[in-house]
């Protein structure tokens, strides 16, 4: 099957919208690590809504920092792949062109570094899961015994990580006499301008003091909240698609309509006119942060163990059982207080849409994919809020319910009996604890003992160590569904 590409897009339906702009007139202005679904179809748009609009300077360079998979996907395509926008019986396709193409980090990273030294690149945004950053996600400190991180250190001029390459390339653009680029953390991380600052200076600081001190003066890091709901596309999708575009696209992404970007405005350098091209510029984002980590993801990751331990596989049918669906309310209550709002965010019509939301049919978003890494995901999307809830004297029952979904899917087995792969960096330590304890109890104290997901002051917390081991216990009992409709009783 011919593939999407350049000499194919005239041949497209009339009803795809193609990028529309001179390609090979673009510059390389942005590199982008960790090029997964969620940059094609979040920040990657932005930066070809730019590009539309006249401002050639924001093509984007991806990179992959593991394996070569969007690489094989996106170059045989020059680069080009399609956003699919569903929401219930709609679909509207865009040909995205901002990205020129993909290097493989580990393949050649000195390439990879020199291309990011670039005096063309002004930004380098960054998604590479909490678990990339190489941070401590309790304390926020660079693992320094991560063998990976000691190699950059031994050898920043090949580095492995991605705050190694952002280290290796600000040190050459040093060098070069270049100011350095802005770096635009695009995970769903706390504060995540502020840990990849903490991650990069730490390990500049172990390779050059004086290259740490000029990060500091002169490099940005500006905060940044993203959302836009991106699963990961399925091989049916894809056949579909070439069913729609008469071409094969193997880099398709698909999404909900629903897409915001709030950015702290602070830049090093030059940047698109972010504004006008919908992005929303503050000097306040944590309110949106929290707002978003702990309404959206919290629900999110609760309602991922709850339904994938109760055997429903999307989301949107998860959140059609109504004792999950009551559950969800319950639990943003409880968070709701925990917030600050930003000015101009409606709490009452947010929620409502996020029901919308997770409720859109058409993503087909899997329990399963969100139910990932929930070690590095817990403290800032249920954790924290069931801190200032208790440090107030207020109940935490549903968060309870929702920490305690996460312990029970560490078991590795549905309620169905299904033996499922539990995917997550301490996997094989939560199993261990799991099969040393004797009790239930004694497996939730277990767990409460894993410094790098729970904080001392919750883990010998008396009011959270029998909140959740209540909803461990109803768990086991009555299963995820009578468990959910406990805590709305
Ligand atoms: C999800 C997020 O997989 C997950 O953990 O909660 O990817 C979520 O879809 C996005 O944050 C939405 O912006």
């Amino acid at each position: 099957m011919t593939r999407l590409d350049e000499a194919a897009l005239t041949g497209l339906p009339d009803d795809v919208v193609r990028p529309g702009y001179d390609r090979t007139a673009a510059r390389t202005g942005v590199v982008h690590l960790g090029i997964g679904a969620f940059h094609r179809a979040h920040q990657a748009v932005v930066f070809d809504d730019a590009l539309k609009s006249g401002d050639l300077r924001w093509g984007v360079l991806g990179a992959s920092l593991r394996s070569p998979g969007v690489r094989d996907q996106l170059n045989p395509q020059d680069g080009l792949y399609t956003l699919v926008v569903r929401d219930g019986e709609r679909e509207d396709l865009r040909v995205i062109g901002a990205c020129r193409s993909v290097m493989v980090g580990p393949e050649d990273p000195a390439a990879l570094v020199a291309a990011m030294a670039d005096a063309d690149v002004h930004i380098v945004t960054l998604t590479v899961t909490e678990k990339g950053y190489r941070l401590d996600p309790a304390s926020g400190e660079l693992l320094v015994e991560d063998p990976d991180v000691a190699a950059d250190i031994a050898d920043i001029e090949r580095p492995r990580t991605a705050p190694g390459f952002i280290v290796a390339a600000l040190r050459a653009r040093r060098t070069a006499g270049l100011g350095p680029f802005t770096v635009i953390s695009c995970d769903n991380l706390p504060h995540n301008g502020r840990r990849i600052r903490a991650g990069v200076l730490a390990m500049a600081r172990a390779v050059d003091s004086s290259l740490a001190e000029w990060i500091a003066a002169e490099g940005a890091f500006p905060q940044t909240m993203i959302d836009r709901i991106v699963p990961a596309t399925t091989a049916e999708d894809v056949v579909r698609l070439t069913a729609r575009l008469g071409v094969e696209d193997q880099g398709m992404v698909k999404a909900e309509p629903f897409t915001q970007w709030v950015i702290e405005d602070r830049f090093a350098g030059e940047r698109p006119d972010f504004a006008a091209l919908g992005v929303q510029l503050t000097d306040a984002v944590e309110p949106w942060e929290d707002a978003k980590l702990r309404l959206l993801n919290g629900a999110h990751s609760a309602v991922a163990y709850l339904g994938a331990l109760s055997g429903h596989e999307h989301v949107h049918e998860a959140v059609a059982v109504p004792a999950f669906r009551a559950y969800v309310e319950a639990l943003w209550d409880e968070a709701q207080t925990t917030l600050n709002p930003p000015p101009g965010l409606d709490v009452a019509a947010y929620r409502a849409e996020l029901m919308a939301r997770f409720s859109n049919s058409a993503l087909m978003h899997r329990t399963r994919q969100i139910a990932m890494d929930g070690s590095q995901k817990l403290p800032q999307r249920l954790l924290a809020g069931a801190a200032e809830r208790l440090a107030a004297d207020q109940g935490i029952e549903a968060m309870a319910l929702g920490v305690a979904a996460w312990m029970r899917w560490q078991e590795g087995v549905t309620e169905q009996g299904e033996t499922v792969v539990v995917d997550d960096p301490l996997a094989s330590r939560t199993a261990e604890l799991i099969e040393a304890s004797e009790t239930d109890e004694a497996q939730v104290r277990a767990l409460l003992g894993l410094s790098a997901v729970f904080p001392a002051s919750l883990a010998e917390e008396p009011r959270f160590v029998e909140a959740v081991t209540a909803a461990f216990l109803a768990l086991r009992e009555h299963g995820a569904v009578e468990a959910a409709r406990r805590v709305t009783e």
